[in-house]
Parts: C-alpha cells; structure tokens; sequence
C-alpha cells in the first residue's frame, strides 16, 4: 500500500484522476466484456440478490468498460455514493477520507489478456464490477461509509491493521447468508472466477460465523484463495456490529491478544463448516 507519499504527478492533492474513457482501446473493452460476461453467467445463484439488483440498476451490462460519468448519474440517484478514478493503490488516510464522503476510489487501468484470472493490484474490473453493485444497497453504502469513518479514527489510534482485517474478511472476501445458503458478497471473490466457485463450494476452507473481534485479530493471504471466510447474517446485522460498536475498548483488548492465524478453528467459533485445508496443503507442496 503507497504510504505517506504525495500524489503521483497529473492527480489531484486527494489523488483523483481523470478517468479519460475516450481513451481505452477497443482490446481494452474486449477484455472487460470478457470478464464481465464470465462472471454474469456464473454468479447469479452463488451471489447476493443485491448484486445482481445493482447491476441491473446501475444497467452494468452495457458493452464496455463503464464510463465513471454515466455510471455516477445512476448510483448517485440510488445512493449518494461516486466511484472517482485513481492511479493505483492510495494511501489509508486517502482511502479512508473518500469513503467516509461516499466516493469509492476505482484504478482506472484494466488487466491485459495474460493476467486475465489473477492479478495483485486492484484493476478497474475488480474495482467497478466487485465494488460498485453493492453501492447501490442502502445498507452497505451505509456500511462503506462507516468503515472509512472508522478507518480515520484507527489511524490515529494505531489500529488500521485490525480495521484492515475486517475490511479483507467482510468487502473483499465475505460470504453472507440468503435463507437456508450461504452466498458471496465480498468483491475480490466476486471479481475472480475461481474463487467465486471455491468459497462456497470446496471443502479445503472453513466457513465461520461472523464475529467482529474474531475477524480484527484473524491473519490473511493477499497472495491465494483465503483459508477462511466469515459469513455475516445481514448487511443490517454487520452494520449494527461495527458502526454501532464502541471500537475504542475493544481495540483496548486487542491490543494485548495475540493475532489469530488464517486457517485456526476455535472452541468459540460459530464454525459453520470445518476445512480440511486441502488446497492449501497442496499449494505449500509443490
Ligand atoms: N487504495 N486504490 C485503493 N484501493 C484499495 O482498496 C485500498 C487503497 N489503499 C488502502 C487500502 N485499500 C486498504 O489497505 C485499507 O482498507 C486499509
Ligand atoms: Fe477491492
């Protein structure tokens, strides 16, 4: 993550850009439609109705890579929220800033061919089609705001590394509960292919009840499929356990906990399913 550094020349002191979609190339779009038409076919049983609510409402199924001026007219109208182009990673206090004003920052940029399943920083696709369908949810655009909210006050508290676990367990790779299934909501599990099959479907990780002093302490992977997720009830409900959570006593008990590793089960856990971490294993192997 880019740290204290200021702004990349041609953005903005908050580290905007212009998303200058005139400019992407006709392979650009292609790749995008691509990705995009993998991931529709795919998800609408495994995700969470209000994705797919989102897509239809923000009309993401238009050809091409999303221009961020039209896209904005629909999600501003549903929930006040923005999506801004920036040039990669931006530092937390940056980060944490546009959330906590409803302005989701997007990279601008799109994977090329080669790295069409995988890829470390977050691309436009990640980005946009990941994130911003969610945006359109009442609860979570709630959520978001929170999250960037807190995430300022955990700067100054020295706690962004908890804050950051919760941001990797519930918006990046969380799973939450639709009736009798469990369904995907977190938008890098969401914007991967394989992953969006292993995290409902293999038995290798374990699915665990959401527990938000559990998920600060608990480790994760950047680098592979996690080798845990936590399943949420509701938006309501995870919104009522962190904007409604007084954080400040317990970052207190955190502080003197030891941190929690990415495939532990615990006594106390809500352990919805027991991985046999198989696919980890094979990883570390060979
Ligand atoms: N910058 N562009 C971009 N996208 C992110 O998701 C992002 C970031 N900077 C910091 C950050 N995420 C996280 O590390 C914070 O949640 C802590
Ligand atoms: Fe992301």
């Amino acid at each position: 993550m880019a740290e204290d550094s200021a702004p990349p020349a041609g953005a903005a002191p908050d580290w905007t850009i212009s998303q200058d979609w005139a400019s992407y190339s006709s392979e650009e779009h292609a790749v995008w439609d691509r990705l995009f038409t993998r991931q529709s076919r795919m998800l609408p049983n495994r995700v969470v109705p209000a994705f797919m609510e989102g897509l239809d409402v923000l009309r993401m199924s238009k050809s091409g890579i999303p221009d961020f001026d039209e896209l904005n007219e629909r999600l501003f109208r549903a929930t006040g929220w923005q999506v801004v182009a920036v040039p990669g990673l931006v530092p937390d206090a940056i980060f944490f800033e546009h959330l906590a004003n409803r302005r989701f920052v997007a990279g601008r940029f799109i994977r090329t061919p080669d790295q069409f399943d995988y890829l470390q920083e977050p691309d436009i696709f990640h980005d946009v089609f990941g994130h911003v369908p969610l945006l359109v949810h009442p609860v979570f655009a709630d959520y978001m705001q929170a999250y960037g909210m807190g995430g300022l006050r955990a700067a100054k508290l020295g706690m962004i590394e908890a804050l950051a676990r919760l941001y990797w367990y519930t918006v990046e790779f969380g799973l939450i509960r639709d009736g009798g299934d469990i369904k995907l909501y977190g938008a890098g599990i969401i914007s991967s292919y394989g992953e969006s099959l292993f995290a409902l479907d293999d038995p290798s990780p374990n699915r665990i009840g959401f527990d938000l002093e559990r998920v600060m302490r608990t480790r994760y992977r950047i680098d592979d499929y996690q080798q845990s997720y936590f399943v949420i009830d509701s938006f309501d409900d995870l919104l009522r356990q962190t904007r409604d959570a007084d954080l400040g006593p317990i970052y207190e008990r955190l502080r003197g906990m030891d941190t929690i590793a990415e495939d532990a089960v615990l006594p106390t856990d809500g352990l919805l399913h027991a991985g046999t971490q198989a696919y980890a294993a094979a990883r570390a192997s060979g």
